[in-house]
């Protein structure tokens, strides 16, 4: 009976503290709820009255404000002054109708992450696979992908997102129209399509032309402008390509609700690579024989198709760039190494991720790639290549090849290969810009907010203060960068 008591009375006295503790946060809550709105008040107003000014006098004094702006960053190199450089981007003070209303879309769908079709095939479990497809501009060959993937066995389980750095009514109405599996559109938001005369676009008041001489540039109103290491000036159209695969895996990984719980592999793919119909039946014929294996990549660039019916798999240190895929836990190995990634000059991101990786805390990442391949480049019009964009006369042969290959192997002929990953050099350029590698660096943020968050709470008034104090967070960590 007295123990009964005693119980009785020790889980009263726990129910008042508890209560007590209640009331205070309570309080407290509600203090930071009042301080939140009043400062998202004034934001508001500053806006409203950024809305006045755009009205009438548009062009003379914005463009010359970030011009000046830009001007201070290249000439300090100045963490502090980064970090309001990059905040100018989420303001729409510098900026034409046109790209604000993009810009706005454009912010709305990537936080509304709608998946489609997702009643029809069911939420995402770890043995799903997520695919990503890096699309530009290129619909025709779009088209061609899409239509390999909607043939491959076991397309049913993925969520295919596509990641576009154009935004563009037909493109969008192709992307509508995949049945085969759910899928998620999410948007570039500094493209060059957005930022039409602003950094990080092509602007013509302060963007040296790529390759202006020194002494041209003297005269041009460009002269503080940050040469890569062949002497060239930054081109926008170049920069996007590496800005938009960093920006997508940052996006994938740590911001997209429906990726949160997922620990599976992720596959990065870009708009022109045809797959072959059995590619994820042999991705995880890999990832089961290779386990050991943090990288896996689907194939090389080779213009020889012969299939084998136990395919030939390299594993080493080089990373391959067709439909490379990893999982979670090596994302946060690589994300330790942003630095190395976006200050590398080169504006390839797969010689950055290369880069990356090899001068990752010593680590070696194993990557497996598949020699018979299963992903083909068939863009043979775009950046590296000038080519008519509808010939797709090759396409068809590959098509007609594919028809008379093995597929479907149950083994892998596995080759362990030394000493590949001796090719580095300092780059191929065209990313000497400062501006370019600190917004690199800005994009791994969220990386980090997300590491706290889930250390601290999920409460949604720290969320709200992570907003109010983001600034100072970027600034602490740009800071320690420049410190290297
Ligand atoms: C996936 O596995 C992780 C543990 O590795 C687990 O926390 C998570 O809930 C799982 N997610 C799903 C969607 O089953
Ligand atoms: C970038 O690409 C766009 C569209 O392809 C083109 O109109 C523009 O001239 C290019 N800019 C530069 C600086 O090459
Ligand atoms: C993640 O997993 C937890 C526990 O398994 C669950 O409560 C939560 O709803 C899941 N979140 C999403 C977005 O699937
Ligand atoms: C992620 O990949 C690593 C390396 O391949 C592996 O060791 C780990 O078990 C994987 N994690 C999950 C949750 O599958
Ligand atoms: C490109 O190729 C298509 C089909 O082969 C042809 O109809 C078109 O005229 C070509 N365009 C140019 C500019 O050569
Ligand atoms: C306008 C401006 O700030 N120009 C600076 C550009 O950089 C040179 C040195 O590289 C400075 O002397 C100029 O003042």
């Amino acid at each position: 009976m007295a123990v009964y008591n005693v119980t009785k009375i020790f889980v009263k006295v726990k129910r008042t503290t508890n209560h007590c503790f209640r009331n205070w946060n309570f309080i407290f809550r509600l203090v930071l709820t009042i301080i939140i709105i009043v400062l998202g008040w004034s934001q508001i107003f500053n806006n409203n009255n950024d809305t006045k000014i755009l009205g009438n006098t548009r062009f003379a004094s914005t463009t010359i404000k970030t011009a000046r702006e830009t001007q201070k960053l290249s000439e300090n190199n100045n963490p502090l002054e980064t970090v309001s450089i990059i905040a100018s981007l989420d303001n729409d003070d510098n900026e034409d109708l046109y790209n604000i209303r993009l810009k706005r879309i454009v912010k709305r769908l990537n936080t509304r992450q709608t998946v489609r079709n997702l009643h029809k095939y069911g939420p995402l479990t770890n043995n799903s696979l997520i695919i990503v497809v890096q699309v530009n501009t290129r619909i025709n060959y779009l088209y061609e992908v899409i239509n390999s993937l909607s043939k491959a066995r076991g397309i049913e389980d993925v969520l295919l997102i596509f990641s576009h750095n154009y935004y563009d009514e037909k493109i969008n109405r192709l992307v509508n129209g995949v049945r085969f599996c759910k899928t998620m559109q999410i948007f570039f938001p500094y493209s060059t399509q957005i930022y039409t005369n602003v950094f990080p676009g092509q602007t013509s008041y302060y963007d040296c032309p790529r390759n202006a001489a020194r002494e041209r540039t003297e005269k041009m109103n460009c002269f503080n402008a940050t040469a890569d290491q062949y002497g060239h000036y930054r081109d926008a159209n170049i920069t996007q390509a590496k800005h938009h695969w960093w920006w997508k895996i940052n996006m994938v990984f740590d911001r997209l609700r429906v990726v949160k719980n997922y620990s599976g592999l992720i596959l990065f793919m870009e708009e022109d690579h045809y797959v072959v119909e059995d590619f994820i039946h042999t991705l995880k014929l890999m990832q089961r024989t290779l386990s050991q294996s943090e990288i896996f990549s689907m194939g090389v660039h080779s213009d020889t198709l012969i299939f084998f019916r136990k395919p030939q798999v390299h594993v080493s240190n080089w990373i391959s760039n067709l439909g490379i895929s990893f999982n979670r836990s090596v994302w946060n190995a690589f994300v330790q190494c942003a630095e190395e990634f976006c200050y590398y000059d080169d504006y390839n991101w797969d010689w950055s991720l290369q880069k990356m990786t090899k001068y990752c805390n010593g680590h070696t990442f194993l990557t497996s790639t598949l020699q018979d391949s299963r992903f083909y480049h068939i863009g043979k019009c775009g950046m590296h290549y000038h080519i008519n964009c509808s010939d797709m006369s090759h396409v068809n042969k590959l098509k007609q090849t594919l028809k008379s290959l093995d597929l479907y192997p149950e083994e892998l002929d596995v080759k362990i290969i030394h000493g590949l990953n001796q090719m580095f050099s300092a780059g191929n350029g065209g990313w000497g810009d400062t501006r370019d590698r600190k917004l690199c660096m800005h994009m791994v943020f969220n990386h980090y907010v997300n590491e706290w968050f889930t250390v601290v709470s999920n409460d949604i008034t720290l969320i709200t203060l992570y907003f109010v104090f983001r600034g100072k967070v970027i600034n602490q960590h740009l800071m320690k960068v420049h410190q290297r």
